[in-house]
């Protein structure tokens, strides 16, 4: 299949889109998930153990239904963001990215050249070469593979000018609950001094050419900061799921 990404032309036209963070190795409940509506799922090989492996079912069952796959990586490497999207990924979350040294290693390893040191073969992402040619790949995957930065700490968070100034950045995301564990609040990211933190960043990215991203586990977080700007959102697949068990527990129990 020639990957073609519906989640970024949905963001190039101004439309908001809605992701899932998934990591059970499991494409038949990664199908399951991808059938309820989401734009994008996001395979997490950073707070989960999905290996390059892992991700190519998983990847499968996404575009099976027409959803983007994109995958988390561990670790801002280059060769584990290889492997990852040589697996399929039509982008890349990368995590704990602290300097903008960092963010631009991050392009770097994502995009083929002119633009970057990607290593090429023939790979799953580009069909191991039997629909198209490699060099017509590279332009492709360059066009169509997403760049997702996590801003997810007070670090990244008083740099957000320079991260804002890479190109090739699709989205600069926020990652509230690292945040707020960098600034001294773990786990409660409506604390006042990780809201000034969160809405600075929110304030410089919708000023620049970059997408605002943001984790948000519940519909009100997300409108929200939809208000603030933020266009690119993941919800997580066990928080759904749990919030779901225990509306229905609660209710019967009753
Ligand atoms: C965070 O909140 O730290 C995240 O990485 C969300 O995905
Ligand atoms: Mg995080």
């Amino acid at each position: 299949m020639l990957i073609e990404n519906t989640t970024k032309r949905k963001l190039q036209q101004g439309e908001a889109v809605f992701g899932c963070f998934f990591r059970q190795a499991d494409p038949t409940l990664a199908e399951f998930v991808a059938l309820q509506g989401w734009d994008f799922l996001v395979f997490d090989g950073e707070h989960g153990s999905l290996e390059a492996r892992d991700i190519e079912g998983l990847v499968r069952a996404a575009e099976l239904n027409g959803v983007t796959p994109i995958a988390r990586v561990p670790a801002n490497e280059a060769h584990v963001i290889l492997r990852f999207l040589d697996a399929g990924a039509h982008g890349i979350h990368i995590p704990w990215v602290n300097t903008v040294e960092g963010v631009e290693q991050a392009v770097m390893s994502a995009k083929y050249g002119p633009r970057g040191l990607r290593g090429l073969a023939g790979s799953r992402q580009g069909g191991w070469g039997s629909k198209e040619a490699l060099a017509d790949f590279t332009a492709r995957a360059n066009r169509e593979t997403m760049v997702i930065i996590h801003i997810e700490t007070a670090q990244a968070a008083a740099a957000v000018e320079d991260y804002a100034s890479i190109d090739d950045v699709d989205v600069l995301f926020i990652g509230p609950t690292d945040l707020s564990h960098s600034l001294g609040h773990p786990g409660n990211p409506d604390h006042p001094d990780v809201r000034r933190v969160m809405e600075r960043v929110a304030g410089v990215v919708t000023a620049s050419d970059k997408t605002l991203g943001i984790f948000a586990g519940t519909p009100a977080f997300a409108e929200e900061w939809h208000e603030r700007g933020a266009r690119y959102f993941t919800a997580g697949f066990e928080g759904l799921v749990k919030q779901g068990m225990q509306t229905y527990l609660t209710a019967v129990r009753g």
